[in-house]
């Protein structure tokens, strides 16, 4: 947009906007009004490269993706699409020389939280690759009424506030009424001999049904004119009973229905890494994933005749096994609706659906009783028993007279449906997120499907648009880097490595250091507005931003904090550099040890930040609302990136990479994408410590992990857990944290520390110790920082994408010219 972005015609649509929408003049009009206005103005420049985008497809006619997830963490849309469009600066200054400030109208925008974490935020960095590739690409979600709570902190406990994200309305979203779908639950199936066929129909009777309607996203390729879609369903009642027919029980059904319509797309789920097995959550899969599926194969159908061919020209992504009811949706569509074979249904099913696993947490992976799966989807699962029966007939001719291998591999087992077993068993492709964790999944987690199967299965280390994390989030550093190098990295960050020359030059490190301490000065202010602490701009900022969840280990951290903080009140004497603990985290709203772990981080926030002996010399900080919008001034401004997981257990993480990217340190377990970050960046410029995965595993297969061993023999791991049962942290009060205490100690529910904080705590606290030693010789620190940010080309969600285009979704890109 840049080339032809006409300012004063761009003011004169804000202005329009201002008084057409809210009858006001540029000077009444609010902020939020004034947001409207610019996103409506914004908005236009981009319905003319949708359009395009949209003929182009049409002629080309090419493959298209359907990502399907039941997240999208969008975050704000309208920085990121003034980045995209290349016209951030232009529009900036428009706008202040109208006398407004381009960031307050921003900070306008709720975020657009339909997501829980790294999952849903992956899915929305790959939304930015492939437009930005040129990939014909449809994201395939739910409008949920509710987006991910807001956290408010009150007496330092997480409080759940309803995100009414779309209070104002979402300017940049149109609403598809004419791709409306129908989708039905419940009833029963009968069955009916067709004489003219010789086969049976299957026709779905007395079942309740909602009206699909689809909301269209924009999605903004960088500076190549393509305009992608999400695509996000919102539910309608039905409402066509008849008003004579009331006594007749149509009038109990219309309320049903109107209720089933009001529910299901309410409210996103607040649990990441972990199953809830809730009705309405199977509701909200199969309803989005029906719509999206018919509407997949309307649009195949309204340019082809053969439905033999649909994979050629359509492929759906199974984000995790969310979405897995698609298989066998797809299955009934080409049975029931198209009139295929079993055979011809399965190959065309099979060739189209592929799935991605993003976790081996056990809790995590869904399971639906028969009983529940069965009467809210009678056909589907009709459908899911068939599609086992062939397979068990498989695995029997493969390894005859194994009962071990049916009980593993069956996709329906112990009276519930395994849904990661259906996405395996139907599924062309099988991918990790990280090198380690595809590893895990062959030879422990998926290790029979990987014996049987192999070819399904490959690895996808994921990756973060550097669009969002480093052009938008830190425009300081993206300056200073294209000021150095052009600005080649913005679609091709490989060439980012040009920076490494720069890592051995006094200047260029004087330099990065002042932009890592304006960022530090900005992210200094959010907090005193919104946490009421002043910190230091000049100590250590030791960041762990990411969802709160006990393999992710916050617990170990801020034990570790209080331990620093026992020994800098028992050694005046030692120096000790200023470090800023900073934290942001939600905990899924049933998740007790996560809320307690809130409190207590909060807690020892109180004690330390209000210690005057200390000097200020330790900042304790909880975020409040940690997001994507909060999250871009966190890691500009991060110095440490605490990656401290349980090896193992952390597929890949992504906040890692946006941390490098911005030139923080690695202090971090090798897990996930950690052990390819170390291998990109050398250990020497990382703070590594802990078990390894292997050793994880080994002690969980063996069962001869004992925690009460370092509590024994450790006086240091001993004095600090008493501090969460001798009152120190909770006003006197013993009971508070006892639960944390018991956790790692005695546990009634399962093994006492499955995190292993114990057996690594003591590795932490020295590799953490190193660091901020480290931090002192600013010269070598500057020299890692570049050397992390220079060395994160390989984590762009750009080699992602072209990795999934390359070996699983075989897409052609397209190139969309306007006229200017
Ligand atoms: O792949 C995206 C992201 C990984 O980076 C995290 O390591 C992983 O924990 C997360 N997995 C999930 C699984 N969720 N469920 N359900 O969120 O995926």
């Amino acid at each position: 947009m840049d080339k032809h972005f006409d300012k004063e015609r761009f003011k004169e649509t804000v202005r329009d906007n201002v008084r057409n929408l809210f009858r006001k003049t540029l000077k009444e009009a609010t902020q939020q009004q004034l947001f409207q206005a610019v996103a409506y103005a914004v908005k236009d420049v981009i319905i003319d490269n949708w359009m395009a985008t949209q003929q182009v497809m049409d002629e080309e006619d090419p493959k298209i993706l359907y990502y399907m997830s039941m997240e999208f963490l969008m975050g704000r849309a309208l920085g990121n699409n003034l980045i995209n469009l290349t016209a951030y600066k232009e529009v900036k200054e428009a706008l202040s020389e109208m006398g407004f400030d381009l960031n307050v109208i921003e900070d306008q925008e709720p975020d657009a939280a339909l997501g829980n974490g790294g999952l849903g935020r992956l899915a929305a960095c790959f939304l930015d690759s492939l437009a930005t590739l040129g990939y014909p690409a449809y994201g395939c979600g739910i409008r949920y009424r509710y987006g991910m709570f807001r956290q408010k902190i009150e007496n330092g406990y997480q409080v759940e506030v309803p995100d009414d994200w779309l209070r104002n309305g979402n300017p940049f979203e149109l609403k598809r009424p004419e791709y409306a779908k129908i989708v039905r639950f419940g009833g029963y199936v009968r069955v009916e001999y067709d004489e003219q066929t010789h086969s049976n129909r299957f026709i779905q009777e007395n079942y309740q049904s909602v009206r699909a309607v689809p909301y269209d996203i924009p999605v903004v390729g960088y500076n190549n004119n393509m305009v992608n879609t999400l695509r996000v369903w919102d539910a309608e009642a039905i409402n066509d009973f008849q008003l004579d027919s009331f006594d007749k029980g149509d009038y109990q059904k219309a309320v049903e229905q109107e209720n089933l319509a009001r529910n299901i797309v309410e409210v996103l789920y607040p649990n990441d890494n972990h199953y809830a097995g809730k009705e309405l959550r199977l509701k909200q899969q199969y309803f989005f994933i029906s719509a999206s599926v018919q509407e997949a194969v309307a649009k195949y159908k309204r340019k082809h005749n053969d439905i033999h061919k649909f994979y050629e020209k359509a492929t759906f992504q199974m984000n995790d096994t969310h979405p897995t009811v698609a298989v066998a949706e797809l299955m009934r569509i080409l049975l029931d609706e198209e009139g295929l074979g079993w055979d011809e249904a399965w190959e065309i099913t099979t060739k189209t659906v592929a799935y991605t696993n993003h976790t081996i947490m056990a809790e995590a992976l869904e399971k639906w009783p028969i009983e529940l799966f069965s009467r809210l989807l009678p056909r589907i699962y009709q459908i899911v028993e068939e599609i086992n029966r062939r397979f068990i007939a498989q695995v029997q001719q493969r390894y005859p007279g194994n009962q071990d291998k049916i009980a593993k591999m069956a996709v329906i087992y112990d009276g519930q449906v395994r849904m990661a077993n259906l996405a395996i068993v139907a599924g062309y492709s099988v991918n990790g997120v990280a090198k380690l964790h595809t590893e895990i999944l062959k030879k422990q987690t998926l290790k029979d499907f990987y014996e049987m199967m192999p070819e399904k299965f490959n690895n996808k280390t994921n990756g973060i648009t550097q669009r969002r994390f480093l052009l938008h989030g830190n425009q300081l550093l993206a300056d200073w880097v294209t000021d150095h190098i052009g600005d080649e990295w913005i679609t091709d960050l490989p060439q980012i490595a040009k920076m490494k020359l720069y890592a051995d030059d006094q200047k260029a490190r004087q330099e990065f250091m002042n932009i890592k301490y304006q960022n530090k000065v900005r992210l200094a202010k959010y907090i005193k507005e919104h946490n009421g602490i002043d910190v230091d701009p000049r100590s250590v900022f030791d960041v762990q931003v990411k969802r709160l969840h006990e393999y992710k280990r916050q617990l170990m951290n801020i034990l570790d904090v209080m331990y620093l903080y026992r020994e800098l009140k028992e050694h005046p004497e030692r120096p000790f550099y200023p470090v800023t603990f900073i934290f942001g985290a939600k905990a899924a709203a049933g998740y007790r040890r996560a809320k307690l772990t809130i409190k207590l981080i909060n807690s020892v926030a109180d004690v330390i930040n209000n210690d005057q002996s200390i000097n200020g010399k330790i900042k304790v900080v909880f975020i409040e609302d940690y997001r994507v919008s909060n999250a871009e001034l966190i890691f500009a401004a991060a110095d440490i990136s605490e990656q401290i997981s349980t090896a193992s257990k952390e597929a890949s993480g992504t906040s890692n990479m946006k941390l490098m990217l911005n030139g923080a340190l690695t202090l971090g377990t090798m897990d996930g994408a950690n052990v390819e970050i170390v291998q990109e960046v050398g250990e020497e410029n990382a703070f590594i410590f802990g078990l390894s995965s292997q050793e994880v595993i080994d002690h969980e297969n063996n069962h001869d992990y004992d925690p009460t061993y370092y509590f024994n023999n450790d006086p240091d791991i001993r004095t600090t857990l008493m501090e969460l049962i001798n009152g120190k942290y909770s006003g006197g009060d013993m009971e508070l944290f006892r639960e944390l205490y018991d956790s790692l100690l005695t546990t009634k529910e399962g093994p006492a520390d499955q995190y292993f904080i114990l057996a690594d705590f003591k590795s932490y606290d020295a590799a953490r110790k190193k660091a901020i030693e480290y931090y002192q010789s600013q010269g070598d620190w500057a020299k890692s920082a570049i050397l992390n940010m220079a060395s994160s080309g390989k984590f762009s969600s750009d080699r992602t994408i072209q990795e999934y285009v390359r070996d699983i979704w075989k897409l052609e890109p397209i190139k969309i010219t306007v006229d200017p």
